[in-house]
């Protein structure tokens, strides 16, 4: 017979016996999740890097080569969608902060085979996770990284695309091709405001152009509206080779009175452009459609099926090739249709849902340190939009040299994050430099080279060698705030000083660009 206390105690022995199998149980379970959430953690295809850099262009390669120099032991990995990257090579120092460079196309490998501890990887990215912080790409990788650089570019907006009708220019080479369609051309219809239309539209002789843009003035982010307004008398006049040189060596933009008195003997720009014969079969004229866009590109099936009302510049016009709708409800025909209306911040699909924020125009949002909005991610180049308080002289416009000064200077703010080291702004964001060649001759803008915020009222000084020389100085209170120089003017150096350091010059007057004045004793 069982006592009482024998079936207490296998009462006890049974339970100390449960509760350790419940608890040998427990703990198995927790190795299991404990492996699970392990093996997340070390995925097989988590690569991790210090720095990732997105893109292969000026930008993303410049950062990558000075992370290098900076922090030659940690991991860099670029990722570019491309096969090729763009480097930069035979730099020359032109002044303090303007340097001349060429840009080449290379194969990622080299960039790697430069430098030990940088991997280039051909794939595009296509998520971020910026609280894991890795970034996926599309062939199923998966890369960590401490710090990220989204140097992603910028796309040409282009009015549809696929439009065999519509050709896209923003620099020199895509020129020579619109060249080739331009000589069999009666008409075409330049669309956009900038540097390249504006050039387009000086340039071309014997054809018709409508030239359609946004804005009431045209040229609005090329020249200041007081040129633009002199120079629009002269639309409709065919270049002529011998042109007579410029008379006047100064004229006053005064936006405060509404004058037409700005005169000037000449053309503005000297003709920089011979070697390249853009001619079409027409009578040169230009019609200026202001603030409007287009709304519809047509084919002739469609436009004849249609019935809509055609613009006629003469009584009886033949059959285009392609017909714009503007949004002003006009049509035209043409035989093609240049799109110039520049480019988008490439801020696209990837970064969603990590709260990156956007500047005015579309790009990252970024502080002083190149920073954007979500800690540990910066960006650089094309894609970004400068948040800080800009300099007076200094603005952002999305070319090279500025891909390659961000490129440099954002390599250095990762950096000292990393390091835990104090950086200070750049010194190439106090001023303005970009220099570039226009058909074989040398240009160079400083500052505000086309009084860019100067709205009120400032001069400009033009001193001009037809064929050799062209130098453009733009005062404001008799000091210089912004040039454009192009040919062998060897005048850069000592602009950049005068614009830096805001010396008043109002006693040279008009003398400044005289040849006999030496302003570059001046600093001596
Ligand atoms: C046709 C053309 C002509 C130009 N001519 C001149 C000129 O004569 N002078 C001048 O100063 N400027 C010129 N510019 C402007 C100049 O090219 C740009 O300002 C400069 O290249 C910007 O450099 P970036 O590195 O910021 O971007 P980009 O050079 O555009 O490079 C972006 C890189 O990001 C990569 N990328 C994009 N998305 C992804 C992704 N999701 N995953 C991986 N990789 C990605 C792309 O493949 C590319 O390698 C020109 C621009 C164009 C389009
Ligand atoms: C690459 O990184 C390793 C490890 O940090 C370091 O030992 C090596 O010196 C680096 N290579 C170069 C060329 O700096
Ligand atoms: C110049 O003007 C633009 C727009 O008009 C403005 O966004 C920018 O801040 C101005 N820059 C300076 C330095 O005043
Ligand atoms: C990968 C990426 O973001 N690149 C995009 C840049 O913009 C063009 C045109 O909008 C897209 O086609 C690319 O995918």
């Amino acid at each position: 017979m069982m006592t009482k206390s024998n079936g207490t105690l296998l009462l006890m022995v049974a339970l100390f016996l449960a509760s350790y199998i419940y608890s040998i149980r427990n703990k198995i379970k927790d190795l299991e999740e404990g492996h699970q959430s392990m093996m997340a953690r070390v995925e097989p295809n988590i690569e991790e890097f210090t720095y990732v850099i997105v893109g292969g262009g000026i930008a993303g390669v410049t950062c990558a080569e000075h992370l290098h120099i900076l922090h030659p032991e940690e991991r860099t990995l670029v990722i570019t969608a491309s096969p090729m990257i763009k480097t930069v090579t035979n730099i020359l120092p032109v002044t303090k902060i303007l340097e001349s460079f060429d840009v080449e196309e290379r194969p990622a490998r080299q960039l790697q085979d430069t430098y030990p501890n940088l991997t280039v990887v051909k794939d595009t990215v296509i998520g971020l996770d910026s609280a894991k912080q890795h970034v996926l790409t599309s062939s199923g990788k998966c890369f960590s990284f401490q710090k990220l650089c989204l140097c992603n570019g910028a796309t040409p907006k282009i009015i549809a695309p696929n439009s065999p009708h519509v050709v896209w220019i923003r620099d020199t080479e895509s020129a020579q091709q619109f060249q080739a369609r331009i000589q069999n051309a009666k008409r075409i219809l330049i669309i956009g405001n900038g540097g390249i239309a504006t050039e387009m539209v000086y340039e071309v002789r014997e054809i018709e152009i409508i030239w359609a843009i946004k804005d009431r003035h045209m040229t609005a982010h090329f020249i200041d509206p007081g040129a633009a307004e002199f120079l629009r008398s002269e639309l409709n006049q065919e270049k002529t080779p011998t042109s007579a040189p410029t008379k006047r060596t100064k004229f006053t933009v005064d936006n405060t009175k509404n004058t037409e008195e700005h005169q000037l003997g000449g053309a503005l720009g000297p003709d920089w452009h011979a070697d390249l014969e853009l001619r079409g079969k027409a009578q040169r004229t230009v019609t200026l459609e202001t603030e409007v866009e287009v709304a519809r590109i047509m084919e002739p099936a469609e436009f004849n099926k249609e019935g809509k009302t055609l613009t006629l510049l003469h009584d009886n016009e033949e059959e285009w090739p392609v017909y714009a709708e503007l949004t002003n409800g006009k049509v035209y025909g043409c035989n093609f249709i240049v799109s110039a209306i520049g480019v988008t911040p490439n801020t696209s699909e990837f970064t969603k849902g990590n709260n990156l924020e956007l500047g005015e125009d579309g790009g990252f949002l970024v502080d002083d340190k190149m920073k954007t909005s979500v800690k540990n991610i910066f960006a650089a180049g094309d894609v970004c939009s400068p948040g800080w308080k800009l300099a007076k002289h200094w603005f952002q416009m999305r070319l090279w040299t500025q891909a390659r000064h961000m490129g440099m200077y954002v390599a250095k703010c990762m950096w000292a994050e990393v390091v835990g080291e104090e950086v200070y702004q750049d010194f190439c964001f106090e001023l303005f430099v970009h220099t570039t060649k226009f058909f074989g001759h040398k240009v160079i803008l400083l500052g505000l080279f086309n009084g860019q915020n100067l709205s009120d009222k400032y001069e400009v000084l033009l001193r001009v060698t037809k064929g050799t020389e062209y130098v453009k100085c733009i005062m404001e209170d008799g000091r210089l705030q912004g040039a454009v120089l192009i040919g062998e003017t060897d005048l850069e150096e000592t602009f950049e000083n005068l614009i830096l350091d805001q010396l008043d010059l109002s006693h040279f007057g008009a003398d400044l660009l005289h040849p006999g004045v030496d302003i570059e004793d001046f600093f001596d």
